[in-house]
């Protein structure tokens, strides 16, 4: 029986790309072209090949119209992230096609990037690295760079989920304070003494560092304005891995400008890899280029979750185990 044909949108590690090419017709895309951007050449690729599945990537133009446009053959878009704002999920429902993510290896990976900006931001790391490749360091000062500290501060966490908890347990290392957001109030062995508050203003009240791990889309556009950041302390520290479309750029930017906000750090952008210039000339914001998940041992572990969802849908007749949609 010919192998089912497989589109790969993106370059992905090299044992990725054996496997794929060993089980699957793949047609990968080892130069990393970027035509992935364009739902008009993702339409035609699938249609030249009659490609059964559609391996994805967060970014891609898989929008109504594209999805609209695919052709019969698509039985499955199976994306190459947790998340799945990229694809327009009823589109795919109203055309039959299952939409499957890889979700919990990338779980830990993230909240290593979201500590990450929280000590940038905390201790003005990205400032003291610029100034000593600058060659603008003249010896070490009482006064120079001081930040503050994480410990004994209380972080909270919008967005509760398997990303968020793995963060709370890093920061719990840190002797920080857990306080969450989120759509209901998780179990007590998941909350581990973590403080659940059923509304923003007093969760933005009560916190001294909030990190984001909410989905991206319509529902949560600009969640972060300029009236919810006023609730937050003055002082306080935001920190963003999940989506870039739920912050409001110019309200983040006014907030650091003025002082309300003492730093943010940011792995995700509206509209990415474009950058709000804003952002760019701010000492007191730390820019990351969406490395969430970028580890060696992640990005294998989401390849591998990729193919055993191919694999079940297209060669084992079966539900793929990571069903999203
Ligand atoms: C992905 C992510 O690596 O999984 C997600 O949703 O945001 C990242 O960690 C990236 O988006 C590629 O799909």
């Amino acid at each position: 029986m010919a192998k089912p044909v497989v589109l790969v949108t993106r370059k992905l590690p090299e044992g990725v790309q054996d496997r794929l090419a060993a089980m699957f017709d793949a047609r990968l895309n080892p130069a990393d072209e970027t035509w992935y951007r364009d739902g008009a050449e993702i339409v035609r690729r699938a249609t030249e090949t009659g490609a059964a599945g559609i391996l994805c990537a967060a970014g891609d133009a898989l929008n109504v119209q594209t999805i609209a446009a695919l052709p019969p053959s698509v039985r499955i878009l199976a994306t190459f992230s947790v998340g799945t704002d990229h694809i327009d999920l009823a589109a795919a429902r109203a055309r039959g096609i299952a939409v499957a993510n890889t979700p919990e290896v990338l779980s830990f990976a993230t909240a290593e990037i979201a500590f990450t900006l929280m000590l940038m931001a905390a201790r003005r790391a990205g400032e003291g690295e610029r100034m000593v490749r600058a060659g603008a360091w003249t010896g070490w000062a009482p006064t120079q760079l001081m930040g503050v500290t994480l410990e004994g501060k209380t972080l909270g966490i919008l967005g509760f989920g398997r990303i968020g908890r793995e963060l709370a347990q890093m920061a719990r290392g840190m002797r920080m304070t857990i306080h969450y957001r989120n759509r209901s109030r998780v179990a007590p062995e998941l909350e581990q003494g973590a403080v659940y508050h059923d509304n923003d203003d007093s969760f933005l009240g009560a916190i001294d560092v909030l990190s984001m791990h909410i989905p991206g889309g319509a529902e949560t556009r600009k969640w972060l304005d300029a009236t919810r950041i006023a609730k937050l302390k003055r002082g306080a520290i935001v920190v963003n891995t999940g989506r870039g479309t739920t912050v409001d750029d110019e309200a983040l930017v006014a907030a650091l400008r003025s002082g309300h906000l003492r730093a943010a750090g940011l792995d995700v952008y509206d509209g990415e890899p474009k950058v709000y210039p804003g952002y760019m000339d701010l000492e007191n914001v730390a820019l990351l280029p969406h490395l969430g998940s970028a580890t060696i041992e992640t990005r294998d572990a989401m390849g591998a979750r990729c193919i055993e969802n191919l694999e079940a849908l297209l060669i084992k007749g079966q539900e793929p185990p990571y069903r999203a949609a």
